[in-house]
Formats: C-alpha cells, structure tokens, sequence
C-alpha cells in the first residue's frame, strides 16, 4: 500500500460541492482508500487574477494504484465532473492534482512527482498541513509555509 497526497481546486460554480464530490467519487474506485480530508479553504486565484476564488482543499489515501493510474482516475473524476480544459491556469469546474506519492518521483510529460509547484503554493500548504501536523512532512509542510513570502 502506498500513501498519497491530493490537492482539490474549484472556482465554478459550487466549488465546495465539487470537491465533496470529486472526494466522493475516489473513494468509489477499487484500489484507492480514503483516509482524511482537509477542510475547504477560500483563497485569491493565483497566477490568471482575474478570476473568481477559488476553494481548495487536501486529501490523504491510501493505494493499490500506481502514480499514473491513479492520476488518470484523477483525470477521469476531473472529466466526469465537467471539466473543460481552455485557459492554463484559468477557471475550473475541478482540479485534482497527485501532489505526492509516498516517496516517488517522476518527471515526464504525463506526471511529475513531487507537484512541481506544491512547495510554493500556500493554496496547497494551508490545508496540507491541516492533515499531516506532527508528522515529518507535516514538519517539511511547515517550514515551507514559513518561507513563502508575505502576501
Ligand atoms: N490552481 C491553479 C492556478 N491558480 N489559485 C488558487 N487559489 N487555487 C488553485 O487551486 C489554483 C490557483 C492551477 O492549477
Ligand atoms: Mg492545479
Ligand atoms: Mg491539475
């Protein structure tokens, strides 16, 4: 079994009823087992401003899965749920990014693990740490909050 992080964004329409969905909807698949979610976080858009906020939110499961088939049962819930791809980084039904995938790392065109951008994104720390304080990469999470520059 392999222990997975999850980050969830949505900024259209009910962004809090598509992450209980999508959440909803992983743990339906065969292989992956559900073990905590963070509670949902409005945030400012990064990158495309001019957008409406965003929530975001984290999860932890466990699977059977490897890195790319669960993401691409990630893509599928993504696909499921309306997701329409037109602007980069611009507004999204859903967004579910594997952000981390127990000690594993990939750097291909599909997948790359750890998530690029994770470290620097506090959309993604705030509700990271949430799930893993008093852990070591609750520790990691922490310091790279500190680090991130004032807003
Ligand atoms: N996702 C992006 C781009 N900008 N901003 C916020 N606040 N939350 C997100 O999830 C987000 C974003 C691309 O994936
Ligand atoms: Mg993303
Ligand atoms: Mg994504």
């Amino acid at each position: 079994m392999n222990k997975a992080y999850l980050g969830f964004g949505s900024n259209i329409g009910n962004g809090r009823l598509h992450v209980k969905k999508a959440w909803q909807a992983l743990s339906l698949v065969p292989g992956v087992t559900p073990l905590r979610i963070s509670s949902f976080y409005k945030t400012a858009p990064w990158g495309y401003t001019d957008q409406p906020d965003f929530i975001n939110a984290c999860a932890e499961i466990e699977t059977s899965l490897s890195p790319e088939a669960l993401l691409g049962v990630c893509l599928g819930i993504e696909a499921g749920l309306g997701r329409v791809r037109a602007i980069k980084n611009g507004p999204r039904v859903i967004d579910i990014d594997l952000l981390l995938y127990s000690g594993e790392t990939r750097d291909t065109d599909e997948l790359t693990l750890p998530h690029p951008r994770m470290w620097q994104r506090r959309f993604v720390l705030d509700p990271l740490y949430e799930i893993t304080a008093g852990t070591p990469l609750g520790d990691r999470v922490k310091e790279a909050i500190a680090a991130l520059p004032d807003e």
